[in-house]
């Protein structure tokens, strides 16, 4: 694959949920040697650090169902922010959460520079709920119904303008949780999505191929991979704060990853949910290094 000059943005964040510890995920990630890997691999890697959080006002009274909103809001801009100033300097912005809540301000800093987004969303959920539909006021269980323009204002006008994707510019890899209210909007925006009984059937190669040219043929300007850890059977990735058993297994995100590598499409990519706290050794921000390894062009030989 093309070398690349890359910013690594990490993202302490465990507002989107309720289980504390994901904001070490960045740390455990760069522990587990995410910037050498990417440097072996001749990408001119550049650590930007971490986007501060407010820590001191959690948990207070909002009037809403919505989790820890004002943090989310407030984390979310800065790192809108923080993304579009990487673009702006031309490089590839690899974002390390933190909750999945995150990538409400990735999307918002992303689209600003795409006109026609593509996003590919590797996860055991849908992450489309909205205040109505949400079974937990987690807002992590929402980032891709606020990117398409559904939810709460503030959330949904992130940099001042909705929606950052189009639906039909989405691709969902490795679903097998989704409520109710996520089953009506999929089915409603007829989106494009391929649960784990499409990749029992077909076979991952045959789906990342589908994937690949289903955004091809949308003509999309760029690809955004969201990476959720729990995409993953948690035998292998334990460290996560909602994990779904029956998913997707080790060989099968590795050739994911490859088979990316060698299309060239992904222009920014972010890798969320690794919590050391629930993990077993570190294990699962060394599988998230292992993929992004393979993500940005390590081969076997
Ligand atoms: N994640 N659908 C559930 C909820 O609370 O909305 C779980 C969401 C999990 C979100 O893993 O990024
Ligand atoms: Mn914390
Ligand atoms: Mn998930
Ligand atoms: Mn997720």
């Amino acid at each position: 694959m093309n070398k690349l000059e890359m910013s690594v943005i990490g993202v302490p964040m465990d507002f989107g949920q309720n289980r504390r510890g994901v904001d070490m995920g960045p740390s455990a990630m760069r522990y587990a040697g995410a910037i050498q890997r990417l440097e072996a691999l001749g990408h001119d890697v550049r650590d930007e650090g971490d986007i501060s959080i407010d820590q001191t006002n959690a948990g207070h009274d909002t009037n809403t169902k919505l989790r820890n909103l004002p943090e989310v809001i407030e984390t979310s801009t800065k790192l809108a922010d923080k993304v579009s100033e990487v673009l702006s300097n031309n490089r590839f912005p690899l974002v390390l959460g933190g909750d999945h809540s995150i990538a409400i301000g990735t999307l918002a800093g992303l689209a600003k520079n795409y006109e026609n987004l593509g996003v590919i969303w590797y996860d055991a959920h849908a992450d489309m709920n909205t205040e109505e539909t949400s079974p937990s006021g987690n807002i992590h269980g929402m980032p891709l119904a606020v990117s398409m323009g559904l939810g709460h204002d503030k959330l949904v006008n992130i940099h001042g303008y909705a929606p950052k994707v189009k639906p039909e510019n989405i691709v969902i890899i490795g679903a097998r949780s989704v409520d109710p209210g996520e089953r009506d909007l999929i089915k409603e925006k007829g989106m494009k999505v391929f649960t784990m009984h499409e990749i029992d059937k077909l076979g991952m190669t045959e789906v990342m191929n589908q994937a690949m040219w289903y955004l091809r043929d949308r003509e999309v300007d760029g690809v955004h991979l969201s990476l959720d850890l729990d995409g993953l059977d948690p035998l292998y990735t334990p460290g996560v704060g909602t994990p779904v058993p029956g998913g997707i297994s080790y060989r099968e995100s590795h050739l994911a990853m490859e088979m990316l590598a060698s299309s060239n499409l992904i222009t920014s990519a972010e890798f969320v949910e690794v919590n050391p706290i629930l993990d077993e050794k570190n294990k699962t921000a060394d599988v998230a290094v292992a993929l992004m390894g393979s993500l940005f062009g390590e081969s076997l030989v």
